[in-house]
């Protein structure tokens, strides 16, 4: 009985480790490609023609989230476009004028999955969206007026495989001592039913 309380215990600690593991994942930071036009440096993903590179860091504005460069485009119809359509993306955002600007996911019909305002003036505004389904293709800025002249996204990830949901998930932070609770009250159990006393 010992041995059975010892290997649920296992199997609780496998599940927490799945849930914790991290997903193939790109990472665009931006700082690994010569400041200028995108282009086609990057694999596995097409950035717009208008889309650069801008060393920020001296940028009160648009600060990096990483290293020197962020990434911005001129263009209004701007799109960032996985080869084949992802289950997350992440990214951070800065944004200057009190104007309208929206992150949209699309799918690769261009039908809106998701979108999200960024507030005023936020400087590296995490973003993020995570498609059950793998069909986010596509990642654009939208906004009213000049927006497109004033904005920068840096540490744009996409996951490749999808993100494994369990119930555990949602009290994570308290995962370990549950874990180590849980596990104290089933050994002790089992030690006790191992000693012959009968629990009534
Ligand atoms: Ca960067």
């Amino acid at each position: 009985m010992l041995l059975l309380g010892v290997l649920v215990c296992l199997s609780i600690v496998a599940t927490f480790e799945r849930v914790t593991g991290a997903s193939a994942e790109f990472m665009f930071t931006f700082d690994d490609i010569p400041e200028g036009a995108i282009g086609d440096k990057y694999q596995h993903v097409t950035f717009s023609p208008g889309y650069y590179t801008w060393d920020s860091h001296e940028s009160v504005a648009f600060p990096p989230h990483s290293g020197n460069q962020v990434a911005y485009s001129w263009e209004i119809d701007n799109r960032i476009t996985f080869d084949s359509p992802v289950y997350n993306v992440s990214l951070y955002i800065s944004v200057q004028l009190p104007l309208l600007f929206v992150v949209a996911f699309l799918d690769r019909f261009d039908g809106v999955l998701y979108q999200e305002i960024v507030p005023q003036d936020s400087k590296n505004y995490p973003i993020t969206f995570s498609s059950p389904g793998g069909s986010l293709a596509t990642v654009q800025v939208q906004g009213n007026g000049s927006f497109y002249q004033n904005w920068v996204i840096d540490d744009l990830a996409a996951n490749i495989e999808p993100i494994v949901q369990v119930p555990l998930i949602g009290i994570e932070p308290m995962a370990a001592p549950v874990i180590v609770a849980i596990c104290y009250i089933v050994i002790g159990l089992a030690r006790k039913k191992g000693r012959g006393i009968r629990i009534e």
